[in-house]
C-alpha cells in the first residue's frame, strides 16, 4: 500500500501497511518527533483489538439493572444488527421512562486526533439529536482545579496557559524559569488534536545557551530535561504551596517584593502579608516554617527568594500540582509569586500556568481553527465535575458543592462511553467498579479491550483512526493534515459515526444526526467552513480535493502569547483583567463568599489529610507516562519495551529500596488500604528518598476483579489513589499523589492478562 499522510495526538506521520506491521515515518517538518509513534506500528491486528460486538451474559440474560458481576462476567459475540437493536431499545427505554437526565454522556477521554470522528463529539451529537440531551461532565482530569480557580483570580485558563508567555519569549528574554512541577518533555510531546512540530526541547536548549536558568521544583529530577541544563530543587510531594508562601515571606520581609506592582495591579497583598507575618493567626510563614513541611532547607528558600529578585522571572506551575487535595493553592500562589516579583506582563516574565504540560502551551495560534463537529443543543441542565463520576453513581440525589453552587447528583440509569478509559483515568478503581455496578446499563465503544470495555454491558467495536478518513489539526498547530485510511477496519469494527447513525436510524432520527451527509461530505463541509473564515481574512486556500490529495495545508498564525497581561500592565484601566475589580486577586472576595474551609478567600497552606504514616510510609507519585499517551496503545512496542517482566516500572530511591531488601529489577507490591499493585523496580537517586513513582497507563489487570482490595498484576496506580475532589471549589481529580508501603513480592499471580482477547 502507498504511503499516506496521517496524524495523532503525538505527531503527524506518513504510514503504509506492509502486511504484518505499519511503516511509520515522522512528518519531515518535525524537529523532534515523539517516540510514541512507534506504538502505532503493530496495533492494527493486535489480539487486544475488539473485533465484533459483544454483550455481557448477565445483562443479556437478566436484562438491564444493577449487577455486581460487572468486570467479572462472560461475554457473548453478537451481530451488528443485534447490537444496534439492543443499544437503540435500551436508550429508548431509559429516555422514555426516566428522561435524558438519566443518561450520562460525559464520556471523558482523549479519544483520537481526527476532528470529525472525535468520539465524544459524536456521542454528544448523537444524544442531543436523538433523545434531546444527557447529563454532562465539565472540565478535565488534567486541570479541573485550575480551570475553576483561574477565572476567579486572573483570567480563564486558556488565556494564562494556551495564550500565555510563549516558548519563543522564554528563549529570548527569561533569566530564570522557576518551574514548580518541572517541564518534562514526556508531557509536552502530546497535544489533543495533533502536534506536528515538537519544539520545546529546542527552545529550552536555546534559552539555556543564552544563559537562562531553569529551576525545577519537584520530587523527581526527571521532570526537567537535560537540554534545559537546569537545577533540581527536590520538594516533598504536594507541599509547593508552603514553599511559595515562604518565598513570599522572604521577599516581603527583606523588602524585595515589588510593592508598586502589588499596589497598582493586585488586590489583597496586605491581607496576605498579615497571614505571612503571623499577624493573622500567630503562625509566621517563613522559611523555617516551610522547611518542616516541604523539606527544602530554610537557607535554600531564603537564597532562592533573593536570587529571584531583580531578575526576569517566569513562574510556571504544572498541572500535576493541582491534581491533589487542595490543588487550587499552588496554582494561586504561583501567580502571587510572579506578582510579588513584579513580573506579569514583561516579555519572558510573569506566570505561565501549565507551560510544558501539553504541546499546545506557549505556542502561536492559528488565525482560524478547524471547526469542531457541531454537537447540537443539550436540553439537560444537570452536570457533574468530571472526576465526581463515582460519587454521582453511588450517591444519587445527594447534594455536593462546586464552585459556589450547591447541586445534586442525578439518578443515572445508562452511561455511554466513547473515546475514554475510566478504568485508566479515575481513582480508587475498586470503588469505581462498585459505582458502575449501580447502573442499569453501560455501553462502551472501543477499538481495544480496555478494562472499561471489560466492564461494559455492550461493547461496540470502533475503528482506529488508521482505518478511516479524517482531518487532523489543533488550534496551535500550523499544519492541517488529511488523515487517509492506512488499512481496512479490523474485524467488524465500524466508525463511531456509523454506529451512531445506525442507532439513530432505529430511533427515527438518522437525518437529524447525519444532516444527510456521509463522512466525506462532513469533511468537505467542515473544511469549507474553515475556508470561508480564512477567505474573510483575505487568505485563500486550496479546494478540498487538492488539500486531500496533497495531504497537508499550512495555516496562517498569530504569535500573540501573553497579550492579556502585556496590555493589562501597559494600562490596567483600559485593559482590566476579567476579575471583579479588574486586578489580580491575591484575595478573592468571590471565593471567600463561598465559605469553603478547603478553599478560603486567601491562598493558604492546608495540610492534606492523607500523610505518610507507619503503615504507609512512602509518598506515591502517579504521574503521566513517558512511553504512551495515557493508556492508549499500552500494548504498542514502545510502551511494551519499557516494561520489565511485562510489568510497569516504578522508581525508588536506593535508601528506601535497601531498607526493604529490594534489588534493581525486583517485582514489588505497592499497597495501601484501597488495594495493591505489582511493578518492577528501578532504583535511582533521581527521586527523593521517601517517594516512589509509578506512572499511569498500564492497563488495569486485577487478579480477582471482584475483590474489595484488588491486586493489579500489571501496575495501574489508580488502584491506590484516593477518589476525593481537590476542594469544594474545583472538585478536580486528586490522583497525582497518595501514600503506600512497598514490599518485595515473591508470589505467583500468573501472567498479565490485560491484553488477552475475551
Ligand atoms: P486514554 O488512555 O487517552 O485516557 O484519561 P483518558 O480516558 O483520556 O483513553 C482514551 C480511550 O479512547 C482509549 O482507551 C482509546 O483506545 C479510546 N479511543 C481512541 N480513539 C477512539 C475512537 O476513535 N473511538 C473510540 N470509541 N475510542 C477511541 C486520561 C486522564 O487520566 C487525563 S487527561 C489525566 S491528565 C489524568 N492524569 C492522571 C494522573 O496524572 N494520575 C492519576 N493517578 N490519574 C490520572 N488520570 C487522568
Amino acid at each position: 500500500m502507498a504511503s499516506v499522510t496521517h496524524s495523532s495526538h503525538w505527531g503527524a506521520f506518513t504510514a503504509s501497511d506492509s502486511g504484518d506491521q505499519l511503516q511509520i515515518t515522522p512528518f519531515p517538518g518535525d524537529p523532534d518527533p515523539s517516540p510514541l509513534l512507534e506504538n502505532l506500528a503493530d496495533t492494527l491486528r493486535h489480539p487486544a483489538r475488539v473485533t465484533q460486538p459483544m454483550v455481557r451474559k448477565g445483562w443479556l440474560e437478566n436484562g438491564p439493572g444493577p449487577d455486581a458481576r460487572r468486570g467479572a462476567d462472560e461475554y457473548i459475540a453478537i451481530s451488528w444488527e443485534q447490537a444496534l437493536d439492543l443499544a437503540a431499545s435500551e436508550l429508548k427505554r431509559v429516555a422514555d421512562n426516566f428522561g435524558p437526565q438519566a443518561v450520562f454522556g460525559g464520556s471523558y477521554g482523549w479519544s483520537s486526533a481526527g476532528r470529525f470522528h472525535h468520539a465524544q463529539s459524536q456521542l454528544h451529537r448523537f444524544l442531543n439529536t436523538t433523545i434531546g440531551g444527557y447529563v454532562r461532565s465539565v472540565w478535565s482530569y488534567s486541570s479541573a482545579a485550575a480551570c475553576v480557580i483561574l477565572p476567579h483570580i486572573v483570567a480563564p485558563q486558556d488565556e494564562i496557559a494556551r495564550r500565555g508567555v510563549s516558548w519563543r519569549e522564554i528563549a529570548e528574554h527569561s533569566d530564570i524559569v522557576l518551574a514548580f512541577g518541572g517541564l518534562a518533555l514526556k508531557n509536552s510531546q502530546v497535544a489533543s488534536g495533533g502536534m506536528s512540530e515538537h519544539t520545546e526541547r529546542g527552545y529550552m536548549r536555546q534559552a539555556a545557551a543564552r544563559g537562562a536558568t531553569f529551576i525545577s521544583v519537584s520530587p523527581l529530577r526527571s521532570d526537567l530535561p537535560q537540554e534545559a541544563a537546569g537545577e533540581w530543587l527536590p520538594v516533598r510531594p504536594g507541599t509547593d504551596a508552603a514553599l511559595i508562601l515562604a518565598l513570599l515571606h522572604t521577599l516581603w520581609r527583606e523588602g524585595l517584593s515589588d510593592e508598586a506592582f502589588l499596589a497598582r495591579y493586585c488586590t489583597g497583598w496586605p491581607m496576605l502579608v498579615a497571614s505571612l507575618s503571623g499577624e493573622q493567626d500567630g503562625t509566621v510563614r517563613d522559611a523555617a516554617w516551610a522547611e518542616a513541611i516541604c523539606g527544602v532547607p530554610a537557607e535554600k528558600i531564603v537564597a532562592l527568594a533573593r536570587r529571584l529578585h531583580g531578575k526576569r522571572v517566569l513562574v510556571t506551575v504544572a498541572h500535576s500540582l493541582q491534581r491533589a487535595q487542595y490543588g487550587e493553592q499552588p496554582v494561586w500562589l504561583g501567580l502571587v509569586l510572579a506578582a510579588a516579583l513584579g513580573q506579569p506582563g514583561l516579555p519572558g516574565g510573569g506566570y505561565a500556568y501549565a507551560l510544558g504540560a501539553l504541546g499546545h502551551y506557549g505556542k502561536a495560534f492559528n488565525r482560524v481553527s478547524f471547526p469542531a463537529l457541531p454537537q447540537g443543543a443539550n436540553g439537560v441542565e444537570d452536570l457533574i465535575p468530571v472526576a465526581r463520576i463515582a460519587d454521582m453513581l453511588l450517591n444519587p440525589g445527594e447534594p455536593f458543592d462546586f464552585n459556589g453552587v450547591r447541586r445534586r447528583y442525578p439518578h443515572i440509569k445508562l452511561a455511554w462511553w466513547a473515546g475514554g478509559n475510566p478504568f485508566h483515568h479515575h481513582q480508587d478503581l475498586a470503588r469505581l467498579r462498585h459505582a458502575f455496578c449501580q447502573l442499569d446499563t453501560l455501553i462502551v465503544h472501543e477499538h481495544s479491550l480496555t478494562a472499561t470495555a471489560r466492564h461494559a454491558d455492550l461493547i461496540l467495536p470502533a475503528t482506529m483512526t488508521l482505518e478511516r478518513e479524517d482531518i487532523g489539526g489543533a488550534p496551535t498547530d500550523r499544519y492541517l493534515f488529511a488523515m487517509h485510511p492506512v488499512a481496512q477496519p479490523w474485524g467488524h469494527a465500524r466508525d463511531d459515526f456509523a454506529i451512531f447513525r445506525d442507532i439513530a436510524a432505529r430511533l427515527g432520527r438518522e437525518e437529524a444526526f447525519t444532516e444527510g451527509r456521509t463522512v466525506r461530505e462532513w469533511l468537505q463541509h467542515l473544511y469549507g467552513q474553515m475556508q470561508e473564515k480564512l477567505a474573510q481574512e483575505g487568505v485563500s486556500t486550496p479546494a478540498f480535493d487538492d488539500f486531500w490529495r496533497e495531504g497537508i495545508l499550512q495555516l496562517p498564525q498569530v504569535d500573540d502569547g501573553g497579550r492579556l497581561m502585556r496590555r493589562f500592565r501597559a494600562d490596567p484601566d483600559a485593559h482590566p483583567l476579567p476579575t471583579p475589580d479588574g486586578k489580580i486577586q491575591i484575595y478573592s472576595a468571590t471565593i471567600a463568599s463561598f465559605n469553603y474551609p478547603d478553599c478560603p478567600g486567601l491562598p493558604v497552606w492546608l495540610t492534606p489529610d492523607e500523610q505518610p504514616d507507619a503503615q504507609h510510609p512512602l509518598w506515591l507519585i502517579a504521574n503521566q507516562p513517558a512511553t504512551r499517551l495515557h493508556s492508549q496503545l499500552d500494548y504498542g512496542r514502545h510502551s511494551a519495551r519499557h516494561k520489565k517482566q511485562g510489568k510497569e516500572v516504578c522508581t525508588m530511591h536506593p535508601i528506601d529500596a535497601a531498607a526493604r531488601g529490594i534489588d534493581e529489577g525486583a517485582i514489588v507490591m505497592l499497597h495501601n488500604t484501597r488495594g495493591a499493585v505489582l511493578a518492577a523496580v528501578r532504583i535511582a537517586d533521581d527521586i527523593m528518598p521517601g517517594v516512589v513513582q509509578l506512572p499511569t497507563g498500564a492497563w488495569y489487570d486485577p487478579v480477582d476483579p471482584l475483590a474489595q482490595r484488588p491486586l493489579c498484576r500489571h501496575g495501574n496506580p489508580n488502584v491506590l489513589t484516593r477518589d476525593i475532589g481537590t476542594s469544594s471549589l474545583g472538585q478536580g481529580c486528586s490522583g497525582q499523589i497518595t501514600v503506600v508501603q512497598v514490599s518485595l513480592f515473591t508470589g505467583d499471580v500468573g501472567e498479565v492478562q490485560a491484553f488477552a482477547p475475551l
